[in-house]
């Protein structure tokens, strides 16, 4: 696979520095401009202060870049014929010279292949409550990829706007650890906690090091969901994200919006139903997540 790398992230894996990647769709179609700027900048940023180098990956004009420049970070975040690419969509773009983004499914096969082993991203694609999916059943190829590409990738769990239960029940038959980071419960987004159990948890940035060691001993094809919860004074509760959650779902279903469209819809309309709360929000989850996969990172780059 041809890759394209920024030459301070093949300086960092060649000398075996911690680097963390990034997924693009996030950028292009998860944030409105200019939020989207800021937290493409930030990421970065935030990644570098621990002592990590930052790769943010993309399509750029049919070339898979494994860490972009300031201009193409810029083109992502404003150019508005930016394919959103799953994994499924590669090879098209590849073939026909596209720009894209890359989901947390593409962004995972792609980092595996470029050697780097932690990614950090806001939250994941899920499976969808019935009644808005595409003739009723829609389940983001983020979790397959979680079973098949070997990379831990940090996330603030999932929006409240999927079926979380049945998002948890398909991690499990594909044999993915989940792990909550100081919680016992899977982390709903932009709210601290679904209610729901995650399976284990690791108390600390130690024993958190020491299941992903063990994971990759293993040699075990999948990657890890590490949950990591918002901070509590970013974050909305239950009862405030519910309304706002109830009211975009229901535009989208009246909208007839489905598929690959819905994730970015249902984005878009959070954050104008709450006049741009909840984009702060997940501004502020997506950096907390940034922070703890550059400090993974370094423990496994000891
Ligand atoms: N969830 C968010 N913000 C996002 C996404 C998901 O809260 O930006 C993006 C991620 O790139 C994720 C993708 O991989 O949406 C999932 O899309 P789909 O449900 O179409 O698989
Ligand atoms: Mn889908």
């Amino acid at each position: 696979m041809d890759i394209d790398y920024a030459p301070s992230v093949k300086e960092a894996l060649a000398a075996g520095k911690p680097v963390v990647a990034l997924e693009s769709t996030i950028i292009s179609h998860g944030f409105p401009y200019p939020k989207n700027t800021e937290l493409a900048a930030e990421m970065e940023r935030v990644i570098r202060e621990q002592g990590a180098e930052p790769a943010t990956i993309a399509l750029i004009k049919g070339r898979i870049k494994c860490g972009l420049t300031s201009d193409e970070l810029e083109h992502l975040a404003t150019a508005d014929d930016v394919l959103k690419c799953s994994v499924r969509d590669l090879p098209v773009a590849l073939a026909q010279g596209r720009t894209g983004a890359t989901t947390v499914a593409s962004t995972s096969y792609i980092a595996e292949r470029a050697g780097v082993r932690v990614f950090a991203t806001g939250g994941i694609g899920g499976v969808h409550r019935a009644e808005e999916g595409a003739d009723g059943f829609d389940v983001s190829a983020d979790l397959l990829e979680l079973s098949r590409s070997r990379v831990i990738v940090v996330a603030a769990g999932a929006k409240s706007i999927l079926d979380l239960p049945a998002t948890l029940e398909v991690l499990e038959s594909y044999s993915v650890p989940v792990v909550g980071y100081g919680t016992d419960m899977f982390p709903a987004f932009h709210s601290i906690s679904s209610g729901l159990p995650v399976p284990a948890t690791a108390g600390d940035l130690s024993e958190l090091s020491a299941m992903v060691k063990a994971h990759f001993d293993l040699d075990l094809p999948s990657g890890m969901l590490v949950c990591n919860p918002i901070p509590e004074k970013d974050a909305m509760s239950n009862g405030e994200i519910e309304v706002l959650v109830e009211k975009a779902r229901t535009e989208a279903v009246s909208k007839g919006i489905k598929g690959a469209g819905m994730t970015p819809y249902i984005l878009g309309a959070l954050n104008r139903l709450s006049d741009g709360r909840t984009s702060e929000v997940n501004l502020a989850l997506a950096l907390n997540n940034a922070k703890l996969a550059a400090e993974l990172a370094a423990t496994l780059s000891l």
